[in-house]
């Protein structure tokens, strides 16, 4: 089948959106790190809007930091792809044409170095998921015995991790008298920029502490919230947009119309004029906030029950009445915690965020948001239920989405069906649930596990009766169970 190009641009049916620049004039001006689905239907569509606006700056030069897949699939498409917006019924195609070339990091890691480096790069984005940051879920300290962390701290030569590449840019464009790129992290951590920006630190402290104060002096690491559901593309997927386009498209991304991205006032460089979906502003941390206590926190709730329960699909657990009570009882409790943007319509938040959920054409699976749960949970529920403890107030739907997690790792759902625990500590929590004997054991072996659970937190006996009793429901009778007793009387 022949493949999307750009030379086959012409020939897309008339209703499919195309890039009206002239590509051969875009410069690089942006490096991405992590070319996954969830990059190219956010940054990189917002990158496209400034290009289509007219301002050529804002090419992107992707990354993959492990395996060739995204290159493959991208580069003999001239970096082209489909972005496909589902609502309901209405689906809507446009070509991207931001990304101009993909590497693949572990292969070519001076080609990676150069791109950061050269003199047209002016923001370096970062969607390397959670883990990537090689920070500790509950502290966000340095993993120092991380293997590869432990590799750029003795030698940045052939870089290994997304921190250890922007140490290295940086002491290259150091040397050749340029100023630093404004380093953006994408991913759903608290406080991402200043995440970003103490791994960076940490790690050029190690080889050169001039460099690292000239990071920390002329560096920028803004804070970002970025939100748009991005369910992973499937082979019909694929299949489907192969017979509308007439050309095979193996790099689509399938998404929801809402996009956001809050970003803080702090560049130390040129940035796009941004359009719609983006906002700047001088304080992130209660957008990003509202963000992960609200949908991200629902997210993980409904992924664990609804998995648990053997429901594939975000949409069809909230067919569920008593679902939907669970999520909005989980909500007034996160809600108490939060300190809301001016601009930000709690309550109409949450009916836009049911409403997102509910999108019957996104077909976002609850084992996708499953995945990574130790490095999820601790910014999306456990800051909650601690805020809502030390305020004395209860923490019963929160407690049951964490109970759902503890569940999780038993490697099956209640009908029996199999799953593979895809996290990075899965390992330690087995061996540690595996050595417990009771229900109680259980709880109190993840309520010491300091990695995950802060040991103030784990230390609260209300969080560990609600625990103990919410977990001792989902052994004995299951998800479903648990769910049963949010139902209206
Ligand atoms: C989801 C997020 O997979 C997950 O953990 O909760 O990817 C979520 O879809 C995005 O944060 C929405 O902006």
């Amino acid at each position: 089948m022949t493949r999307l190009s750009s030379q086959m641009l012409a020939v897309l049916p008339a209703d499919v959106i195309r890039p009206n620049y002239d590509r051969s004039q875009v410069k690089p001006g942006v490096v991405h790190l992590g070319i996954g689905a969830f990059h190219r239907a956010h940054q990189a569509v917002l990158f496209d809007d400034a290009l289509n606006a007219g301002d050529l700056r804002w090419g992107i030069t992707a990354a993959s930091l492990r395996s060739p897949a995204v290159r493959n699939q991208m580069v003999p498409q001239d970096g082209h792809y489909t972005m496909l917006v589902r609502d309901g019924g209405s689906e809507q195609a446009r070509i991207i044409g931001a990304v101009q070339d993909v590497i693949v990091a572990p292969r070519a890691p001076q080609a990676l170095i150069a791109a950061m480096a050269a003199p047209d790069t002016h923001i370096v984005t970062l969607t390397i998921t959670e883990k990537g940051y090689k920070l500790d879920p509950a502290t966000g300290a340095l993993i120092e015995d991380d293997a590869q962390l432990a590799a750029d701290l003795l030698s940045l030569e052939q870089p290994q991790t997304a921190p250890g590449y922007i140490v290295a840019a940086l002491a290259r464009r150091k040397a050749a008298g340029l100023p630093p790129f404004t380093a953006i992290s994408c991913d759903n951590l608290p406080h991402n920029g200043t995440r970003l920006r103490n791994a960076v630190l940490a790690l050029a402290r190690r080889h050169d502490a001039a460099l690292a104060e000239w990071i920390a002096a002329e560096g920028a690491f803004p804070e970002t919230m970025v939100d748009r559901i991005v369910p992973a593309t499937t082979p019909d997927d694929i299949a489907a947009l192969t017979m509308r386009l007439g050309v095979e498209d193996q790099a689509m991304v399938k998404t929801e119309p809402f996009i956001q991205w809050v970003i803080e006032d702090d560049f130390c460089g040129p940035r796009p004029d941004f359009g719609a979906g983006v906002q700047i502003t001088a304080a992130v941390a209660p957008w990003e906030e509202a963000k992960l206590r609200l949908l991200n926190g629902a997210h993980s709730g409904i992924a664990y029950l609804g998995g648990l329960a053997a429901i594939d699909y975000v949409h069809d657990v909230l067919a569920l009445p008593e679902a939907r009570i669970f999520v909005e009882t989980l909500w007034d409790e996160a809600e108490t915690t939060l300190s809301p943007p001016a601009e930000l319509d709690v309550a109409a938040y949450r009916r836009e965020l049911m409403a997102r959920f509910d999108n019957p054409t996104l077909r976002h699976r609850t084992h996708q948001i499953a995945i990574d749960g130790s490095q999820k949970l601790p910014q999306r529920l456990l800051a909650t239920i601690a805020a809502r403890i030390e305020a004395g107030q209860g923490i019963d739907a929160l407690s049951l989405a964490v109970a759902a997690w503890i569940r999780w790792q038993v490697g099956h759902d209640d009908l029996g069906n199999l799953h593979v625990v895809d996290d990075p500590l899965a390992v330690p929590i087995a061996a540690m649930l595996g050595a417990a004997a009771t229900t109680q054991d259980r709880v109190t072996a993840i309520l010491a596990f300091d990695a995950v659970v802060p040991p103030a937190l784990g230390a609260n006996l209300l969080f560990r009766d609600t625990l103990v009793r919410w977990l001792t429901i989902l052994e004995t009778y299951g998800a479903r169970a648990a769910l049963e007793t949010f139902r209206p009387n």
